[in-house]
Protein backbone atom coordinates (compact mmCIF):
# COMPACT_ATOMS: atom_id res chain seq x y z
CA UNK A 1 0.00 0.00 0.00
CA UNK A 2 1.42 3.23 -0.65
CA UNK A 3 -0.09 6.87 0.17
CA UNK A 4 -1.93 8.70 -2.69
CA UNK A 5 -1.59 12.37 -3.31
CA UNK A 6 -5.08 13.67 -2.90
CA UNK A 7 -7.52 16.19 -1.27
CA UNK A 8 -11.06 15.82 -0.26
CA UNK A 9 -13.25 18.78 0.74
CA UNK A 10 -16.77 18.56 2.29
CA UNK A 11 -19.05 20.91 0.44
CA UNK A 12 -22.76 21.78 1.02
CA UNK A 13 -25.21 21.91 -2.44
CA UNK A 14 -28.73 23.95 -1.50
CA UNK A 15 -31.32 23.46 -4.19
CA UNK A 16 -33.77 26.39 -5.63
CA UNK A 17 -36.89 24.49 -4.58
CA UNK A 18 -36.96 21.45 -2.31
CA UNK A 19 -37.16 18.15 -4.39
CA UNK A 20 -40.02 15.73 -3.12
CA UNK A 21 -39.80 12.12 -3.39
CA UNK A 22 -41.26 9.22 -1.66
CA UNK A 23 -38.22 8.99 0.22
CA UNK A 24 -38.20 12.06 1.58
CA UNK A 25 -37.51 16.18 0.24
CA UNK A 26 -34.24 17.43 -0.40
CA UNK A 27 -33.38 21.45 0.17
CA UNK A 28 -29.40 20.81 1.10
CA UNK A 29 -26.96 18.21 1.40
CA UNK A 30 -23.48 17.63 2.20
CA UNK A 31 -21.20 15.85 -1.11
CA UNK A 32 -17.40 15.25 -0.93
CA UNK A 33 -14.95 16.48 -3.81
CA UNK A 34 -12.11 14.34 -4.56
CA UNK A 35 -9.24 15.39 -5.70
CA UNK A 36 -6.69 13.12 -7.02
CA UNK A 37 -2.55 14.30 -8.54
CA UNK A 38 -1.27 12.53 -10.85
CA UNK A 39 2.76 11.80 -11.29
CA UNK A 40 2.54 14.80 -13.68
CA UNK A 41 0.95 16.78 -11.56
CA UNK A 42 -2.69 16.96 -13.36
CA UNK A 43 -5.38 17.04 -11.11
CA UNK A 44 -8.59 14.90 -11.33
CA UNK A 45 -11.59 15.27 -9.83
CA UNK A 46 -14.66 13.06 -8.65
CA UNK A 47 -17.58 13.51 -6.15
CA UNK A 48 -19.02 11.11 -3.73
CA UNK A 49 -22.73 12.25 -3.27
CA UNK A 50 -24.83 9.01 -1.51
CA UNK A 51 -28.27 9.61 -0.70
CA UNK A 52 -30.22 7.75 1.46
CA UNK A 53 -32.98 5.11 -0.18
CA UNK A 54 -30.45 5.20 -3.34
CA UNK A 55 -27.55 3.39 -2.33
CA UNK A 56 -25.84 1.50 0.86
CA UNK A 57 -23.85 4.10 1.88
CA UNK A 58 -23.98 7.20 3.86
CA UNK A 59 -21.66 10.56 3.44
CA UNK A 60 -19.70 9.23 6.84
CA UNK A 61 -19.23 5.89 5.03
CA UNK A 62 -18.27 7.49 2.09
CA UNK A 63 -15.20 10.10 3.48
CA UNK A 64 -14.05 6.87 5.65
CA UNK A 65 -13.50 4.93 2.50
CA UNK A 66 -12.12 8.01 0.56
CA UNK A 67 -9.59 8.34 3.10
CA UNK A 68 -8.72 4.64 3.41
CA UNK A 69 -8.06 4.55 -0.39
CA UNK A 70 -6.08 7.71 -0.28
CA UNK A 71 -3.78 5.63 1.98
CA UNK A 72 -3.23 2.75 -0.57
CA UNK A 73 -6.46 0.39 0.59
CA UNK A 74 -8.40 -0.42 -3.01
CA UNK A 75 -10.45 -2.81 -0.81
CA UNK A 76 -12.21 0.33 1.13
CA UNK A 77 -14.14 1.15 -1.47
CA UNK A 78 -16.11 -2.16 -1.75
CA UNK A 79 -18.17 -0.81 1.03
CA UNK A 80 -18.89 2.64 -0.93
CA UNK A 81 -20.50 2.55 -4.57
CA UNK A 82 -20.47 6.53 -3.82
CA UNK A 83 -16.60 6.52 -2.85
CA UNK A 84 -15.94 4.05 -5.82
CA UNK A 85 -18.03 6.63 -8.41
CA UNK A 86 -15.63 9.68 -7.30
CA UNK A 87 -12.60 7.75 -8.03
CA UNK A 88 -13.31 6.39 -11.05
CA UNK A 89 -14.44 9.77 -11.91
CA UNK A 90 -11.08 11.23 -10.96
CA UNK A 91 -8.87 8.63 -12.62
CA UNK A 92 -11.14 8.79 -15.96
CA UNK A 93 -10.56 12.64 -15.40
CA UNK A 94 -6.62 11.93 -15.47
CA UNK A 95 -6.85 9.59 -18.13
CA UNK A 96 -8.91 11.75 -20.66
CA UNK A 97 -6.50 14.90 -19.55
CA UNK A 98 -3.30 13.18 -20.25
CA UNK A 99 -4.79 12.04 -23.82
CA UNK A 100 -5.74 15.55 -24.09
CA UNK A 101 -9.45 14.80 -24.94
CA UNK A 102 -12.42 15.51 -23.10
CA UNK A 103 -13.47 12.19 -21.14
CA UNK A 104 -16.39 11.00 -23.63
CA UNK A 105 -13.99 11.13 -26.30
CA UNK A 106 -11.40 9.01 -23.97
CA UNK A 107 -14.29 6.75 -23.71
CA UNK A 108 -15.43 6.49 -26.76
CA UNK A 109 -13.96 7.97 -29.67
CA UNK A 110 -16.16 10.47 -32.08
CA UNK A 111 -19.13 10.71 -28.88
CA UNK A 112 -21.15 13.95 -29.77
CA UNK A 113 -20.02 17.02 -27.26
CA UNK A 114 -24.02 17.76 -26.38
CA UNK A 115 -27.23 15.51 -25.74
CA UNK A 116 -30.42 16.03 -25.30
CA UNK A 117 -31.70 16.14 -21.67
CA UNK A 118 -34.95 15.56 -19.73
CA UNK A 119 -36.20 18.12 -17.21
CA UNK A 120 -37.13 17.71 -14.33
CA UNK A 121 -40.49 19.98 -13.25
CA UNK A 122 -41.22 20.26 -9.78
CA UNK A 123 -43.86 22.06 -8.00
CA UNK A 124 -45.84 22.29 -4.67
CA UNK A 125 -49.25 23.03 -6.60
CA UNK A 126 -50.29 22.10 -9.59
CA UNK A 127 -50.11 26.06 -11.12
CA UNK A 128 -46.27 25.94 -10.05
CA UNK A 129 -45.98 22.60 -11.51
CA UNK A 130 -47.70 24.08 -15.04
CA UNK A 131 -44.87 27.04 -15.08
CA UNK A 132 -41.70 24.66 -14.20
CA UNK A 133 -43.58 22.71 -17.44
CA UNK A 134 -43.62 25.75 -19.18
CA UNK A 135 -40.49 27.05 -18.75
CA UNK A 136 -39.03 23.75 -19.30
CA UNK A 137 -40.44 23.24 -23.18
CA UNK A 138 -40.25 27.18 -23.64
CA UNK A 139 -36.11 26.30 -23.00
CA UNK A 140 -36.55 23.50 -25.52
CA UNK A 141 -36.60 20.32 -23.42
CA UNK A 142 -38.83 17.78 -25.04
CA UNK A 143 -38.90 15.12 -22.12
CA UNK A 144 -40.07 16.20 -18.59
CA UNK A 145 -40.27 14.50 -15.60
CA UNK A 146 -43.31 14.23 -13.00
CA UNK A 147 -42.67 13.62 -9.12
CA UNK A 148 -45.86 11.56 -8.41
CA UNK A 149 -46.91 8.83 -5.62
CA UNK A 150 -47.43 9.58 -2.15
CA UNK A 151 -50.60 11.51 -2.89
CA UNK A 152 -54.50 10.47 -3.92
CA UNK A 153 -54.13 9.38 -7.54
CA UNK A 154 -56.76 12.02 -7.94
CA UNK A 155 -54.49 14.70 -7.14
CA UNK A 156 -51.31 13.03 -9.29
CA UNK A 157 -53.57 12.87 -12.16
CA UNK A 158 -54.58 16.40 -11.71
CA UNK A 159 -51.19 17.30 -11.85
CA UNK A 160 -49.92 15.13 -14.72
CA UNK A 161 -52.61 16.97 -16.79
CA UNK A 162 -51.74 19.73 -16.15
CA UNK A 163 -48.35 19.05 -17.10
CA UNK A 164 -49.92 17.54 -20.32
CA UNK A 165 -52.27 20.63 -20.86
CA UNK A 166 -48.66 23.12 -20.75
CA UNK A 167 -46.65 20.58 -22.71
CA UNK A 168 -48.73 19.74 -25.52
CA UNK A 169 -48.67 16.83 -27.15
CA UNK A 170 -45.15 16.46 -28.86
CA UNK A 171 -43.09 16.50 -24.93
CA UNK A 172 -43.13 13.40 -23.59
CA UNK A 173 -43.81 12.80 -19.92
CA UNK A 174 -41.73 10.66 -17.76
CA UNK A 175 -43.33 9.92 -14.34
CA UNK A 176 -41.36 8.81 -10.92
CA UNK A 177 -42.94 7.27 -8.52
CA UNK A 178 -39.93 6.63 -6.24
CA UNK A 179 -41.12 3.46 -5.01
CA UNK A 180 -43.99 4.83 -3.40
CA UNK A 181 -47.01 3.03 -4.12
CA UNK A 182 -47.97 -0.86 -3.54
CA UNK A 183 -48.31 -3.27 -6.84
CA UNK A 184 -52.36 -2.75 -7.44
CA UNK A 185 -52.09 1.09 -6.64
CA UNK A 186 -49.48 1.65 -9.00
CA UNK A 187 -51.61 -0.44 -11.23
CA UNK A 188 -54.95 1.28 -10.20
CA UNK A 189 -52.83 5.10 -10.85
CA UNK A 190 -51.06 3.84 -14.02
CA UNK A 191 -54.32 3.31 -15.41
CA UNK A 192 -55.66 7.04 -14.26
CA UNK A 193 -52.64 8.33 -16.00
CA UNK A 194 -52.48 6.78 -19.33
CA UNK A 195 -54.87 8.94 -21.44
CA UNK A 196 -51.91 11.54 -20.78
CA UNK A 197 -49.35 9.46 -23.16
CA UNK A 198 -46.53 8.54 -19.96
CA UNK A 199 -43.21 7.61 -21.72
CA UNK A 200 -42.35 5.44 -18.86
CA UNK A 201 -42.60 5.32 -14.98
CA UNK A 202 -39.79 4.67 -12.78
CA UNK A 203 -39.91 2.58 -9.77
CA UNK A 204 -43.90 2.39 -9.74
CA UNK A 205 -43.92 0.29 -6.85
CA UNK A 206 -41.84 -0.97 -3.84
CA UNK A 207 -40.76 -4.58 -3.58
CA UNK A 208 -37.44 -4.99 -5.90
CA UNK A 209 -37.71 -6.03 -9.61
CA UNK A 210 -40.47 -8.94 -8.87
CA UNK A 211 -42.78 -6.41 -7.66
CA UNK A 212 -42.12 -4.17 -10.68
CA UNK A 213 -42.72 -7.10 -13.30
CA UNK A 214 -45.74 -7.73 -11.74
CA UNK A 215 -47.33 -3.86 -12.36
CA UNK A 216 -44.91 -4.07 -16.01
CA UNK A 217 -47.59 -7.23 -16.76
CA UNK A 218 -50.44 -5.52 -15.88
CA UNK A 219 -50.62 -1.52 -17.36
CA UNK A 220 -49.82 -0.48 -20.66
CA UNK A 221 -46.79 2.03 -19.43
CA UNK A 222 -43.39 1.08 -19.94
CA UNK A 223 -41.66 0.36 -16.29
CA UNK A 224 -38.34 1.66 -15.94
CA UNK A 225 -36.61 0.11 -12.44
CA UNK A 226 -34.39 2.72 -10.41
CA UNK A 227 -33.72 2.54 -7.00
CA UNK A 228 -34.32 -1.48 -6.22
CA UNK A 229 -31.71 -2.50 -8.76
CA UNK A 230 -28.93 -0.48 -7.64
CA UNK A 231 -27.32 -3.68 -6.15
CA UNK A 232 -25.57 -5.49 -8.19
CA UNK A 233 -27.36 -8.63 -7.75
CA UNK A 234 -30.85 -6.62 -7.99
CA UNK A 235 -29.75 -5.99 -11.20
CA UNK A 236 -28.77 -9.15 -12.25
CA UNK A 237 -32.44 -10.12 -11.15
CA UNK A 238 -33.82 -7.37 -13.38
CA UNK A 239 -32.44 -8.54 -16.26
CA UNK A 240 -33.62 -11.73 -16.33
CA UNK A 241 -37.41 -9.99 -16.37
CA UNK A 242 -39.57 -10.14 -19.55
CA UNK A 243 -41.81 -7.36 -18.64
CA UNK A 244 -39.85 -4.24 -17.07
CA UNK A 245 -38.87 -2.13 -20.02
CA UNK A 246 -35.72 0.04 -19.19
CA UNK A 247 -33.51 0.94 -16.09
CA UNK A 248 -32.64 3.85 -14.48
CA UNK A 249 -28.70 3.67 -14.55
CA UNK A 250 -27.12 6.23 -11.87
CA UNK A 251 -22.99 6.31 -12.32
CA UNK A 252 -22.92 8.48 -8.93
CA UNK A 253 -24.80 5.61 -6.93
CA UNK A 254 -23.44 2.13 -8.60
CA UNK A 255 -19.68 3.00 -8.19
CA UNK A 256 -19.38 5.81 -11.52
CA UNK A 257 -18.79 5.38 -14.79
CA UNK A 258 -16.86 2.58 -15.59
CA UNK A 259 -19.42 0.32 -13.75
CA UNK A 260 -22.08 2.43 -15.68
CA UNK A 261 -20.66 0.99 -19.12
CA UNK A 262 -20.98 -2.58 -17.71
CA UNK A 263 -24.43 -2.41 -16.73
CA UNK A 264 -25.26 -0.55 -19.87
CA UNK A 265 -23.91 -3.67 -22.29
CA UNK A 266 -25.87 -6.20 -20.31
CA UNK A 267 -29.11 -4.09 -20.62
CA UNK A 268 -28.73 -3.42 -23.93
CA UNK A 269 -27.78 -7.26 -24.44
CA UNK A 270 -30.98 -8.36 -22.72
CA UNK A 271 -33.57 -6.12 -24.42
CA UNK A 272 -33.33 -3.41 -22.03
CA UNK A 273 -33.96 0.70 -22.56
CA UNK A 274 -31.05 2.67 -20.48
CA UNK A 275 -32.28 5.96 -18.17
CA UNK A 276 -28.75 7.83 -17.45
CA UNK A 277 -29.59 9.64 -14.66
CA UNK A 278 -27.84 11.97 -11.81
CA UNK A 279 -28.63 11.84 -8.03
CA UNK A 280 -29.29 15.63 -7.80
CA UNK A 281 -25.20 15.60 -7.13
CA UNK A 282 -22.91 18.66 -8.13
CA UNK A 283 -21.47 19.98 -11.28
CA UNK A 284 -18.52 17.33 -11.33
CA UNK A 285 -20.85 14.21 -10.54
CA UNK A 286 -23.18 15.43 -13.10
CA UNK A 287 -20.16 15.93 -15.52
CA UNK A 288 -18.87 12.52 -15.19
CA UNK A 289 -22.60 11.51 -16.09
CA UNK A 290 -22.81 13.33 -18.88
CA UNK A 291 -19.79 12.45 -20.42
CA UNK A 292 -20.91 8.36 -20.04
CA UNK A 293 -24.32 9.02 -21.39
CA UNK A 294 -22.13 10.58 -24.71
CA UNK A 295 -19.84 7.87 -24.86
CA UNK A 296 -22.52 4.40 -24.93
CA UNK A 297 -25.10 6.89 -26.74
CA UNK A 298 -27.84 6.38 -24.02
CA UNK A 299 -30.20 9.53 -25.39
CA UNK A 300 -33.13 7.67 -26.05
CA UNK A 301 -34.79 7.61 -23.73
CA UNK A 302 -33.25 10.62 -22.85
CA UNK A 303 -30.77 11.04 -20.04
CA UNK A 304 -32.34 12.79 -16.36
CA UNK A 305 -28.95 14.98 -16.45
CA UNK A 306 -31.14 18.26 -16.25
CA UNK A 307 -30.34 18.95 -12.80
CA UNK A 308 -27.76 21.22 -12.29
CA UNK A 309 -29.92 24.46 -12.52
CA UNK A 310 -31.84 22.80 -9.39
CA UNK A 311 -28.45 24.22 -7.52
CA UNK A 312 -28.25 27.22 -5.99
CA UNK A 313 -25.03 26.83 -4.43
CA UNK A 314 -22.96 23.84 -6.58
CA UNK A 315 -19.33 22.80 -6.29
CA UNK A 316 -18.67 24.53 -9.14
CA UNK A 317 -19.82 25.64 -12.58
CA UNK A 318 -21.66 23.28 -14.10
CA UNK A 319 -21.93 22.03 -18.01
CA UNK A 320 -24.56 24.38 -19.45
CA UNK A 321 -27.43 23.30 -20.21
CA UNK A 322 -29.51 25.11 -23.09
CA UNK A 323 -31.62 24.69 -25.67
CA UNK A 324 -33.05 21.14 -23.91
CA UNK A 325 -29.63 19.86 -24.62
CA UNK A 326 -26.11 19.49 -21.97
CA UNK A 327 -23.45 20.96 -23.57
CA UNK A 328 -20.27 19.08 -22.29
CA UNK A 329 -16.91 21.62 -23.22
CA UNK A 330 -13.69 20.45 -24.70
CA UNK A 331 -11.38 21.12 -21.89
CA UNK A 332 -9.73 17.87 -21.56
CA UNK A 333 -10.77 15.49 -19.20
CA UNK A 334 -14.02 16.70 -17.33
CA UNK A 335 -14.18 19.96 -18.56
CA UNK A 336 -15.78 21.16 -15.11
CA UNK A 337 -12.88 23.61 -14.92
CA UNK A 338 -9.91 24.45 -12.79
CA UNK A 339 -11.26 26.45 -10.41
CA UNK A 340 -11.56 23.05 -8.01
CA UNK A 341 -7.36 22.60 -8.12
CA UNK A 342 -6.05 22.92 -4.70
O1 LIG B 1 -35.30 8.67 -8.56
O2 LIG B 1 -34.56 9.27 -10.43
C1 LIG B 1 -34.60 9.41 -9.22
C2 LIG B 1 -32.57 12.46 -8.29
C3 LIG B 1 -32.05 12.08 -7.08
C4 LIG B 1 -32.37 10.85 -6.59
C5 LIG B 1 -33.22 10.01 -7.30
C6 LIG B 1 -33.75 10.40 -8.51
C7 LIG B 1 -33.41 11.65 -9.01
C8 LIG B 1 -33.92 12.16 -10.27
C9 LIG B 1 -32.93 12.76 -11.21
O3 LIG B 1 -35.09 12.13 -10.51
C10 LIG B 1 -33.53 13.57 -12.31
C11 LIG B 1 -34.05 12.79 -13.46
O4 LIG B 1 -34.05 11.56 -13.47
O5 LIG B 1 -34.49 13.42 -14.42
MG1 LIG C 1 -35.99 7.46 -10.40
Amino acid sequence: MSARETRLQRRTLTYRQPVVTSHGSIDRRDVLVLSVADAEARWGHGEASPLPGFGPDTLDDAEAALRSWAQGDDRALDSSPSAAAAVDSAQLDLAAQAAGVPMHSHLASGSPNSIPVAALVVGVGTGELGSATALAVASGHRTVKVKVGGRPIADDRERVRAVRDTAGHRVAIRLDANGAWSVDEAVEALQALASLSIELVEEPAAGGPEALERVAARTGIPVAADESTTHPDRFAELLRSRSVGAVVVKPSAIGGPTEAVRRITMAREAGLAVVVTSMLEGAIGVAAAAHLASATAAIDPEPGLATSPLIQDDVGPAHRVSKGRLWLSDTPGLGTGPFLTP
